[in-house]
């Protein structure tokens, strides 16, 4: 059976109550498959084992998640499409693959939208996330639920090149970026070669020299142990992209009124959960990859990366002028 359709399949089945002589659908056991592409224990992946817990404990054990974690689905494109399809219900992705789907959430894509995390975190717990996740529930081939928000730090740029320090530096490098040509340009602009991939293929990229390097958060960069094939990590800080828990909407829809509400209030506690444990971490994987021997260092003047990257702003911002203002003047 060819991989989509197995996956179809497994959707049709997922929902399927598991005790066949059960009276009333009400009491079903459901099993919601969730997937993430980082390991057990990073935050996103143990906020969403927690919100299983609590399911558990909430319906007397008729609803639980299974984690699916490291990728073992696939990367985020993937992982999207099988939560479209129905075959997990709920998945932890990076909006930057969602641009393409959702136009609004490519704002968040842009390079130094946000000042900072906190900035990126009143903006997502307030109206303008409200709404967008809201913009992607409502999107009619989208498929998916916007359940709630998490945080994914800063992203900084890393290779085994050299420490770079100005924009110049970044010149004839090959970095991995995230599915979408957002990405992909704005390291065109920057002057170094920008190559969309899955996180899934990053590690062997990285080792046979298909690229020189990437750019990601502290916990991604030191938990998937990056520092072994790229030890420069420069603190470019150009993307603070917030995460996002969706779920299928196909399965969604098979949902009853009151479960999908449960599940909607626990995924915010998800968020409030996550955040928390995102900030001990961030400090911790610093920590580490130093300890391992990765070399980091600050950029002479961000301001010279920020007036390098005006083209993407023109090209990708321009029809979302107001959503900009709007999230500018949120302090
Ligand atoms: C990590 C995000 C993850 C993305 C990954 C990437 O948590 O969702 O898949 O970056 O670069 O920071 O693809």
């Amino acid at each position: 059976m060819k991989r989509r359709n197995f996956l179809a399949a497994t959707a049709a089945a997922t929902l399927v109550p598991a005790a066949t002589v059960a009276p009333v659908a009400a009491q079903a056991k459901m099993i919601l498959k969730a997937t993430d592409v980082h390991p057990l224990g990073y935050p996103t992946v143990e906020a969403v084992v927690r919100m299983g817990t609590k399911l558990e404990q909430a319906t007397g054990g008729r609803i639980s998640i299974q984690m699916f974690p490291s990728m073992q689905l696939g990367g985020e494109k993937e992982m999207i499409e099988q939560a479209q399809l129905g075959a997990v219900q709920i998945a932890r992705i990076s909006v930057g693959p969602m641009g393409p789907l959702v136009p609004e959430m490519n704002v968040f894509n842009l390079p130094f939208m946000f000042r900072d995390s906190a900035h990126m975190e009143k903006v997502v717990d307030g109206e303008v996330g409200d709404e967008i996740l809201k913009k992607l529930s409502d999107h009619p081939t989208a498929n998916l639920i916007g359940l709630c928000w998490m945080s994914g730090g800063t992203r900084h740029v890393y290779n085994a090149r050299r420490p770079i320090t100005s924009v110049a530096d970044l010149r004839g490098l090959k970095i991995r970026m995230m599915g979408n040509p957002l990405f992909v340009d704005t390291m065109n602009t920057l002057g170094g070669n920008g190559v969309a991939m899955g996180f899934d293929q990053l590690i062997s990229a990285m080792q046979t020299g298909v690229v020189d390097g990437a750019e990601n958060n502290e916990p991604s960069y030191a938990g998937g142990q990056h520092y072994r094939y790229a030890k420069y990590y420069s603190r470019t800080g150009h993307l603070i992209i917030p995460e996002i828990l969706v779920f299928s909407k196909r399965s969604w829809n098979a949902l009853s009124a009151s479960d999908r509400t449960l599940i909607a209030n626990m995924a915010k506690e998800a968020q409030k959960e996550q955040r928390q444990l995102w900030q001990a971490e961030e400090a911790e994987a610093l920590r580490k990859m130093i300890a391992a021997g990765a070399i980091v260092n600050e950029v002479g003047n961000k301001r010279e990366f920020q007036d390098a990257v005006r083209p993407v702003w023109d090209k990708y911002g321009a029809q979302h002028q107001a959503l900009i203002a709007r999230i500018q003047a949120i302090n």
